[in-house]
């Protein structure tokens, strides 16, 4: 019998609807739902191949135990008896536990209270550390809330789009098609980007092709020249922000020609871009790891939401600042506090809210950790036991040499998975786990849409739902009255009890909502909220606050040694590390290994043409790589995805973090690059 039934797209999170054909309980093919408010009948190209990975052979099936060096399988019994004897002997400050941006909310709900409530420690992560930490750090300071402002559907009716660090059609390519329409209508498009990325190419209006790491100083200087030719918002600032004075004394102080020089573009193309958006009724901004992974991601943000904000772009449909959480459920992971200082709803401990008695009190226990957990690569460092769920830090994490020194030598490495990754390679016990279409839960994708997803096949062999796993051990570990939980209904009612912003979404309302529901919806008949801040900002004055902040340059630029700046990022045809795009036939076939981009002027500097074999090193180690002549690079910075383990890119990426949040500098590193004997 062969039926179709609707799900969304497991890979980005504008979170389009698809059809999947299923003949027989196996998936024999999909196509775009045509009435998704999302998608609208589109998907790009890892869309329109959503399911081919989940038939990839080497799905795993069956739980393994390390013996005498090799994986063995085992019964989940013999699983979860090993397991729980060596949690036992953990103590709470050497545990750590990191769940997936792929998690449900009721997976992630039910993760981040076994740290707290079994494990008695606020270390639990995910891989939004890696992606918006600088977001929260960024955005709570200023603007009182790191999450996307608007609906992503409102894009189209602004009359100008800045993208920051944002290579949007490759990376949230439904979310491109929205930009376009609104050009098409008229918008002006302002990209800020070192490369001349196919988004700039063909989007921007203006192209502000700075140095790398140099956001801030443009940031600065489009603020300067808005402010001395008095183009600012002074009703908007006068009645939503503060700080205003410092800034005009802080820009007064700086000068445009250092600015200039600093980033690289000529002062007649800032100005430009300046009046551009300033002089625009609807202004929205979109950004993203360009800005984010870099020592100064933080003051990045800082610097761009106070641009928007003395341009009077927030708090209307389609405006302010938008980061774009790019996992699946970047959002919702985040939303149910897998981060080690928040609890869920973003409750931040350390603060007056002091979320772990209010927990305390839900989860009817004594007491509950109220100081910071380790942020993601410190507690790889740190900790003995750790659980990985759901993420690949052998090849997400920076310089990986490191990291596999690290998880090598813990007392106890448990990876969760679908596939057997770099990362479970080194577990001491490996537990497979269902995906996307195996099990039934909810996802809130970029702009807090919470969408529900079904399960529509049988998982292979033994594979599980991560919340089941949990739970299982969380019994054995002497819980199961706190984790009585038969499906995940009953976990999302629970969070529904506690998660304020999702007290008004069951279920069954998102059964009957196409394109779903955007928190918050605080009652059952409340339609969800499209665009905050319409009032009031979230800030405790619930005022805008201006900040000031200067430019410090990334922690690793060229020398004589390493003259190059390596840059890695994305490719439209694969997704992060791998796993799941390297697995789909036909995204194998677009793009099977990784390309450096090389600027023609260098690849005619080492007599380097399409496909030559070249040797990078960084002061982290070294790899081959392929190479693309292009002028999407500009000279002195090559490009690499970080998709491909055979040439892994966080092989050599510099570990340096950003003090305010822990983000990697993922984007600027010094390299050397050799033609491969
Ligand atoms: N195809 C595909 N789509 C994805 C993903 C994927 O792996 N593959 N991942 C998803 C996830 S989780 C995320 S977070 C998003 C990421 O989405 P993006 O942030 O768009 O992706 P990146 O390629 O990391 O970086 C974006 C751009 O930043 C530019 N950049 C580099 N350095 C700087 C700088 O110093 N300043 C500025 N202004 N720009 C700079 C790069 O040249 C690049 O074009 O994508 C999501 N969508
Ligand atoms: N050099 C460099 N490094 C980067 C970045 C960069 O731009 N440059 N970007 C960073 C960013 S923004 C991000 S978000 C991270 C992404 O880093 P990760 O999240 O570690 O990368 P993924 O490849 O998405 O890993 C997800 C894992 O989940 C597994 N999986 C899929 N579905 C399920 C499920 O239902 N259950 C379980 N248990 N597992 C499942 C997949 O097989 C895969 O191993 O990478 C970061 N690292
Ligand atoms: S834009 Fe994102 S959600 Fe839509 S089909 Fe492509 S990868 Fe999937
Ligand atoms: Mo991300």
């Amino acid at each position: 019998m062969i039926q179709y039934e609707k799900t969304i797209c497991p890979y980005c999170s504008c979170g389009c609807g698809i059809y999947l054909v299923i003949e027989d309980g196996k998936i024999i093919g999909q196509e775009p739902q045509t009435d998704h408010p999302i998608n609208e009948g589109g998907n790009c190209p890892k869309g329109r191949n959503a399911y081919q990975f989940l038939y990839a052979e080497d799905r795993l099936k069956t739980p393994m135990i390390r013996k005498s060096d090799e994986l063995v399988e085992c019964s989940w019994d013999e699983a979860f008896d090993y397991i729980v004897k060596k949690l036992k002997q953990a103590g709470p400050n050497e545990f750590g536990m990191l769940a997936s941006g792929k998690n449900t909310n009721e997976d992630a709900y039910v993760i981040q209270k076994f740290t707290r409530l079994v494990m008695g420690t606020n270390n639990v992560e995910y891989c939004g550390r890696l992606c918006h930490s600088s977001t929260a750090a960024g955005l709570g300071p200023t603007v009182g809330s790191g999450v996307m402002p608007i609906s992503q559907r409102d894009l189209e009716n602004v009359d100008c789009i800045f993208l920051v660090g944002i290579n949007l059609k490759e990376t949230f390519p439904l979310m491109y098609m929205r930009a376009l329409r609104a050009k098409e209508r008229g918008a002006k498009v302002i990209v800020m980007d070192p490369r001349k990325s196919i988004t700039a190419r063909e989007l921007s209006d203006v192209h502000l092709q700075i140095n790398s790491g140099t956001d801030v100083a443009v940031i600065n200087a489009m603020m300067k020249i808005i402010l001395e030719e008095g183009l600012e918002n002074k009703d908007f600032i006068e009645s939503r922000t503060t700080g205003i004075d410092a800034l005009r004394e802080h820009l007064a102080g700086l000068n445009l020609k250092d600015l200039v020089k600093i980033c690289g573009v000529p002062l007649n193309t800032l100005t430009q871009a300046a009046k551009i958006f300033a002089k625009a009724k609807n202004g929205s901004v979109l950004f993203n790891q360009g800005l984010n992974q870099h020592i100064t991601g933080t003051d990045g943000i800082k610097a761009l939401a106070t641009l928007a904000l003395i341009s009077g772009h927030y708090g209307r449909p389609g405006t302010g600042l938008s980061p774009t959480r790019g996992q699946i459920n970047g959002e919702g992971t985040g939303d149910m506090g897998c981060l080690n200082v928040f609890y869920p709803g973003f409750q931040k401990v350390g603060t007056p809210a002091e979320p772990h008695k209010k927990f305390a009190e839900h989860w009817g226990v004594d007491s509950l950790p109220e100081n910071p957990g380790l942020p993601y690569t410190k507690m790889i460092q740190q900790t003995k036991y750790m659980w990985i769920i759901g993420t690949n830090p052998m090849m997400a994490a920076p310089d990986t040499d490191n990291v596999k020194k690290d998880l090598e030598s813990k007392e106890l490495l448990i990876v969760q998975d679908i596939f057997p990754t770099e990362t479970a390679e080194l577990a001491d016990v490996v537990l497979p786990a269902s995906t996307w279409v195996e099990r039934e839960g909810i996802h809130a994708y970029v702009d807090r849409r919470v969408q529900k997803i079904n399960k529509l096949i049988e998982a292979p062999g033994d594979a599980k739902p991560d919340w089941w796993i949990v739970t299982q051990i969380a019994e054995r570990m002497g819980f199961k009255d706190k984790f009585d939980f038969s499906s995940p209904r009953e976990i999302f009612e629970e969070i529904r009890r506690v998660v304020p912003p999702y007290k008004g979404i069951t279920y069954e309302r998102l059964e009957e909502t196409l394109g779903g529901i955007q928190w918050p919806c605080p009652t059952e008949d409340h339609p969800g909220t499209s665009t905050f801040f319409t009032e009031k900002f979230n800030t405790p004055d619930g005022l805008g606050h201006l900040q000031v902040v200067n430019y410090i340059p990334p922690a690793e630029l060229p020398d004589k040694d390493y003259p190059y700046i390596l840059s890695t990022g994305r490719t439209i045809f694969h997704y992060h590390t791998g796993t799941m795009s390297r697995r789909t036939p036909k995204l194998d076939a677009e793009v099977s290994g990784a390309l450096l981009q090389v600027n023609p002027k260098d690849a005619t500097l080492h007599d380097i043409t399409n496909g030559t074999k070249v040797t990078l090193t960084t002061r982290r180690g070294s790899i081959q790589v392929k190479t693309r002549i292009t002028d999407d690079v500009p000279e002195g910075t090559v490009f690499l995805p970080f998709h491909f383990s055979e040439s892994s890119a966080n092989k050599i990426t510099n570990p340096a973090l950003d003090p305010a949040c822990g983000m990697p500098e993922y984007k600027v590193c010094a390299v050397k690059m050799e033609v491969s004997k």
